[in-house]
Protein backbone atom coordinates (compact mmCIF):
# COMPACT_ATOMS: atom_id res chain seq x y z
CA UNK A 1 0.00 0.00 0.00
CA UNK A 2 1.04 3.22 -0.38
CA UNK A 3 1.24 6.46 1.75
CA UNK A 4 2.34 10.14 0.70
CA UNK A 5 2.48 12.36 3.46
CA UNK A 6 2.28 16.13 3.16
CA UNK A 7 4.34 17.99 5.92
CA UNK A 8 6.57 21.38 6.62
CA UNK A 9 9.49 18.46 7.65
CA UNK A 10 10.02 15.73 5.27
CA UNK A 11 13.54 14.96 6.95
CA UNK A 12 11.68 14.50 10.25
CA UNK A 13 10.57 10.93 8.74
CA UNK A 14 13.64 9.89 6.88
CA UNK A 15 15.69 8.17 10.18
CA UNK A 16 12.59 6.62 11.43
CA UNK A 17 11.61 5.23 8.34
CA UNK A 18 15.42 3.63 8.30
CA UNK A 19 15.21 2.17 11.82
CA UNK A 20 14.06 -1.47 13.47
CA UNK A 21 12.07 -4.18 12.51
CA UNK A 22 9.63 -1.25 10.15
CA UNK A 23 12.44 -0.63 8.32
CA UNK A 24 11.26 -3.79 6.28
CA UNK A 25 8.46 -2.74 5.08
CA UNK A 26 9.27 0.30 4.13
CA UNK A 27 12.70 -0.65 2.55
CA UNK A 28 10.60 -3.60 0.62
CA UNK A 29 7.72 -1.14 -0.42
CA UNK A 30 5.49 -3.27 1.24
CA UNK A 31 4.22 0.13 2.95
CA UNK A 32 5.56 2.95 0.47
CA UNK A 33 6.30 6.39 1.85
CA UNK A 34 6.03 9.35 -0.23
CA UNK A 35 7.38 12.41 1.50
CA UNK A 36 6.40 15.58 -0.13
CA UNK A 37 7.68 18.70 1.29
CA UNK A 38 4.88 21.62 1.65
CA UNK A 39 7.47 24.25 1.29
CA UNK A 40 7.87 23.23 -2.50
CA UNK A 41 4.03 24.03 -3.34
CA UNK A 42 4.23 27.31 -2.04
CA UNK A 43 4.74 30.65 -4.22
CA UNK A 44 8.39 31.00 -5.42
CA UNK A 45 9.09 34.41 -3.96
CA UNK A 46 8.84 33.52 -0.34
CA UNK A 47 8.01 29.90 0.14
CA UNK A 48 5.58 31.35 2.74
CA UNK A 49 3.26 28.44 3.78
CA UNK A 50 1.45 30.28 6.67
CA UNK A 51 -0.59 33.69 7.34
CA UNK A 52 -1.79 35.48 10.18
CA UNK A 53 -5.70 34.49 10.89
CA UNK A 54 -8.42 36.57 9.61
CA UNK A 55 -10.33 37.74 12.94
CA UNK A 56 -7.03 38.10 14.68
CA UNK A 57 -5.73 35.85 17.56
CA UNK A 58 -2.58 34.15 18.36
CA UNK A 59 -0.50 32.10 15.91
CA UNK A 60 -0.50 31.78 12.11
CA UNK A 61 -2.79 29.18 9.88
CA UNK A 62 -1.45 27.04 6.95
CA UNK A 63 -2.34 28.73 3.81
CA UNK A 64 -5.07 26.96 1.37
CA UNK A 65 -3.42 27.40 -2.04
CA UNK A 66 0.07 25.29 -0.91
CA UNK A 67 -1.92 22.81 0.19
CA UNK A 68 -4.26 22.89 -2.73
CA UNK A 69 -1.50 22.29 -4.98
CA UNK A 70 0.34 19.98 -3.19
CA UNK A 71 -2.35 17.49 -3.07
CA UNK A 72 -2.74 18.05 -6.72
CA UNK A 73 0.68 16.88 -6.99
CA UNK A 74 -0.28 13.84 -4.97
CA UNK A 75 -3.19 13.01 -6.67
CA UNK A 76 -1.71 12.89 -10.38
CA UNK A 77 0.94 10.49 -9.20
CA UNK A 78 -1.31 8.09 -7.58
CA UNK A 79 -3.30 8.27 -10.45
CA UNK A 80 -0.29 7.62 -12.32
CA UNK A 81 1.35 4.64 -10.51
CA UNK A 82 -1.86 2.84 -10.17
CA UNK A 83 -2.56 2.85 -14.36
CA UNK A 84 0.91 1.53 -14.38
CA UNK A 85 -0.05 -0.94 -11.49
CA UNK A 86 -1.40 -4.49 -12.41
CA UNK A 87 -4.70 -3.94 -10.78
CA UNK A 88 -5.80 -0.49 -10.62
CA UNK A 89 -8.17 0.92 -8.48
CA UNK A 90 -11.48 2.29 -8.37
CA UNK A 91 -11.70 3.49 -4.64
CA UNK A 92 -10.70 7.46 -3.83
CA UNK A 93 -7.82 7.88 -1.45
CA UNK A 94 -8.75 8.64 1.83
CA UNK A 95 -7.21 11.88 2.69
CA UNK A 96 -6.76 11.62 6.72
CA UNK A 97 -5.62 14.69 8.46
CA UNK A 98 -3.94 14.56 11.59
CA UNK A 99 -5.58 17.21 14.22
CA UNK A 100 -6.45 17.40 18.08
CA UNK A 101 -9.86 17.81 16.85
CA UNK A 102 -9.69 14.03 15.32
CA UNK A 103 -11.53 11.26 16.77
CA UNK A 104 -8.89 8.96 18.75
CA UNK A 105 -6.18 6.47 16.70
CA UNK A 106 -7.65 2.70 17.42
CA UNK A 107 -5.98 -0.74 16.64
CA UNK A 108 -8.82 -1.42 15.14
CA UNK A 109 -8.28 1.62 12.67
CA UNK A 110 -4.59 0.38 12.00
CA UNK A 111 -5.73 -2.75 10.94
CA UNK A 112 -8.21 -1.58 8.78
CA UNK A 113 -5.38 0.72 7.14
CA UNK A 114 -3.01 -2.50 7.09
CA UNK A 115 -5.42 -4.32 5.02
CA UNK A 116 -6.98 -1.28 2.46
CA UNK A 117 -5.07 -1.53 -0.49
CA UNK A 118 -5.09 1.62 -1.01
CA UNK A 119 -3.41 2.89 1.68
CA UNK A 120 -3.80 7.33 2.62
CA UNK A 121 -2.41 10.27 2.08
CA UNK A 122 -1.41 11.77 5.53
CA UNK A 123 -1.62 15.59 6.18
CA UNK A 124 0.66 16.71 8.72
CA UNK A 125 -0.72 20.72 10.41
CA UNK A 126 1.49 23.18 11.82
CA UNK A 127 0.79 26.12 13.92
CA UNK A 128 -2.91 26.50 15.18
CA UNK A 129 -4.01 24.45 11.97
CA UNK A 130 -5.19 24.19 8.19
CA UNK A 131 -7.84 27.01 6.39
CA UNK A 132 -10.83 25.21 6.98
CA UNK A 133 -11.82 25.36 3.48
CA UNK A 134 -9.22 22.70 2.76
CA UNK A 135 -10.24 20.75 5.51
CA UNK A 136 -14.05 20.97 4.28
CA UNK A 137 -13.11 20.50 0.75
CA UNK A 138 -10.82 17.85 0.80
CA UNK A 139 -10.05 16.18 4.05
CA UNK A 140 -11.94 12.63 3.84
CA UNK A 141 -11.28 11.57 8.39
CA UNK A 142 -9.33 13.54 10.83
CA UNK A 143 -7.66 11.59 13.54
CA UNK A 144 -5.81 12.75 16.85
CA UNK A 145 -3.63 10.37 18.80
CA UNK A 146 -5.20 11.76 22.15
CA UNK A 147 -5.71 14.49 24.31
CA UNK A 148 -2.47 16.35 25.07
CA UNK A 149 -1.13 18.97 23.13
CA UNK A 150 1.97 18.42 20.30
CA UNK A 151 3.56 21.08 17.90
CA UNK A 152 2.37 19.07 14.61
CA UNK A 153 0.96 15.90 13.08
CA UNK A 154 4.11 14.78 12.15
CA UNK A 155 4.76 12.08 15.01
CA UNK A 156 0.96 11.25 14.70
CA UNK A 157 1.62 10.21 10.87
CA UNK A 158 4.78 8.47 11.60
CA UNK A 159 2.84 6.58 14.75
CA UNK A 160 0.42 5.41 12.33
CA UNK A 161 3.22 4.49 9.49
CA UNK A 162 4.69 2.46 12.80
CA UNK A 163 1.76 0.91 13.70
CA UNK A 164 0.64 -0.38 10.23
CA UNK A 165 4.09 -1.43 9.08
CA UNK A 166 4.71 -3.97 11.78
CA UNK A 167 1.45 -5.37 10.65
CA UNK A 168 2.93 -6.39 7.38
CA UNK A 169 2.90 -9.90 6.65
CA UNK A 170 7.39 -10.89 7.86
CA UNK A 171 7.78 -7.68 9.48
CA UNK A 172 7.59 -9.46 12.85
CA UNK A 173 9.93 -12.67 13.73
CA UNK A 174 7.13 -14.58 15.07
CA UNK A 175 3.83 -14.08 13.70
CA UNK A 176 2.20 -15.18 16.75
CA UNK A 177 3.04 -11.95 18.47
CA UNK A 178 0.04 -10.54 16.29
CA UNK A 179 -2.27 -11.98 18.13
CA UNK A 180 -0.99 -11.88 21.21
CA UNK A 181 -0.67 -8.03 20.83
CA UNK A 182 -2.37 -6.18 24.22
CA UNK A 183 -5.77 -5.12 22.30
CA UNK A 184 -6.15 -7.49 19.80
CA UNK A 185 -7.84 -9.79 22.63
CA UNK A 186 -8.16 -6.27 23.98
CA UNK A 187 -6.24 -7.03 27.29
CA UNK A 188 -3.42 -5.54 28.85
CA UNK A 189 0.02 -7.85 28.26
CA UNK A 190 1.38 -9.99 30.90
CA UNK A 191 5.02 -9.54 32.57
CA UNK A 192 7.68 -11.20 30.89
CA UNK A 193 10.93 -12.05 32.29
CA UNK A 194 14.39 -13.28 31.03
CA UNK A 195 17.91 -14.14 32.18
CA UNK A 196 19.43 -13.79 34.53
CA UNK A 197 17.16 -16.08 36.72
CA UNK A 198 18.33 -13.81 39.83
CA UNK A 199 18.76 -10.39 39.63
CA UNK A 200 19.85 -8.07 42.73
CA UNK A 201 18.62 -11.32 44.81
CA UNK A 202 15.15 -10.84 43.23
CA UNK A 203 13.68 -13.97 41.08
CA UNK A 204 11.21 -14.92 38.64
CA UNK A 205 7.70 -15.99 39.54
CA UNK A 206 8.24 -19.77 39.90
CA UNK A 207 5.49 -20.95 37.58
CA UNK A 208 7.17 -19.85 34.37
CA UNK A 209 10.54 -21.71 35.25
CA UNK A 210 8.04 -24.94 36.19
CA UNK A 211 8.02 -26.20 32.16
CA UNK A 212 4.11 -26.65 32.86
CA UNK A 213 2.87 -24.86 29.81
CA UNK A 214 -0.61 -25.03 31.04
CA UNK A 215 -0.12 -23.50 34.08
CA UNK A 216 2.13 -20.72 32.27
CA UNK A 217 -0.90 -20.29 30.59
CA UNK A 218 -3.26 -19.90 33.10
CA UNK A 219 -0.90 -17.62 35.20
CA UNK A 220 -0.76 -15.49 31.73
CA UNK A 221 -3.99 -14.98 31.94
CA UNK A 222 -4.36 -13.89 35.32
CA UNK A 223 -2.20 -11.38 35.00
CA UNK A 224 -3.60 -9.63 32.44
CA UNK A 225 -6.93 -10.08 33.35
CA UNK A 226 -6.25 -8.36 36.73
CA UNK A 227 -4.11 -5.76 35.24
CA UNK A 228 -6.46 -4.85 32.96
CA UNK A 229 -8.83 -4.70 35.94
CA UNK A 230 -6.79 -2.69 37.98
CA UNK A 231 -5.49 -0.49 35.48
CA UNK A 232 -8.11 -0.06 32.70
CA UNK A 233 -10.90 -1.12 33.92
CA UNK A 234 -12.97 0.70 31.15
CA UNK A 235 -10.95 -2.33 28.32
CA UNK A 236 -11.75 -4.39 30.64
CA UNK A 237 -16.05 -3.77 30.23
CA UNK A 238 -15.49 -3.69 26.99
CA UNK A 239 -13.73 -7.19 26.50
CA UNK A 240 -16.86 -8.47 28.59
CA UNK A 241 -19.13 -6.48 26.41
CA UNK A 242 -17.53 -7.99 23.25
CA UNK A 243 -17.49 -11.42 24.28
CA UNK A 244 -13.60 -11.67 24.40
CA UNK A 245 -13.42 -13.46 27.68
CA UNK A 246 -13.79 -16.97 28.34
CA UNK A 247 -16.33 -19.14 30.78
CA UNK A 248 -13.06 -19.65 32.67
CA UNK A 249 -11.99 -15.87 32.69
CA UNK A 250 -14.89 -14.75 33.88
CA UNK A 251 -14.73 -17.72 36.65
CA UNK A 252 -11.72 -16.49 37.42
CA UNK A 253 -12.69 -12.74 38.11
CA UNK A 254 -15.43 -13.07 40.04
CA UNK A 255 -13.36 -15.38 42.20
CA UNK A 256 -11.35 -12.37 42.60
CA UNK A 257 -14.08 -10.22 42.71
CA UNK A 258 -13.38 -7.80 39.49
C1 LIG B 1 -5.94 25.76 21.88
C2 LIG B 1 -5.90 25.29 20.49
N1 LIG B 1 -4.95 24.21 20.29
C3 LIG B 1 -5.70 22.91 20.19
C4 LIG B 1 -5.45 22.00 21.34
C5 LIG B 1 -4.25 24.52 19.05
C6 LIG B 1 -3.37 23.47 18.50
C7 LIG B 1 -2.42 22.84 19.29
C8 LIG B 1 -1.57 21.89 18.75
C9 LIG B 1 -3.43 23.17 17.17
C10 LIG B 1 -2.57 22.24 16.62
C11 LIG B 1 -1.64 21.62 17.41
C12 LIG B 1 -0.72 20.64 16.81
N2 LIG B 1 -1.16 19.26 17.06
C13 LIG B 1 -1.38 18.41 16.08
O1 LIG B 1 -1.21 18.74 14.93
C14 LIG B 1 -1.88 17.08 16.40
C15 LIG B 1 -2.15 16.44 17.64
C16 LIG B 1 -2.03 16.86 19.00
O2 LIG B 1 -1.60 17.97 19.32
N3 LIG B 1 -2.40 15.99 19.97
C17 LIG B 1 -2.85 14.73 19.71
N4 LIG B 1 -3.00 14.30 18.47
C18 LIG B 1 -2.64 15.15 17.47
S1 LIG B 1 -2.78 14.77 15.85
C19 LIG B 1 -2.18 16.24 15.36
Amino acid sequence: MRFDVLTLFPELFEPSLRLGVTRRAFESRQVDVQLWGLRDFADNAYRRVDDRPFGGGPGMVMLIDPLERALAAVHAARAAADIASASPKTTPSPVILFSPAGRPLTQARVQAFSRSPEGAILICGRYEGLDQRFVDRHVTEEISLGDFVLSGGELPALTLLDAVARLMPGVLNDEKSHQQDSFSDGLLDCPHYSRPEVHAGEGVPSVLMSGHHAEIARWRREQQLTATARRRPDLLEKARREGLLSRQDLKLLSKLGL
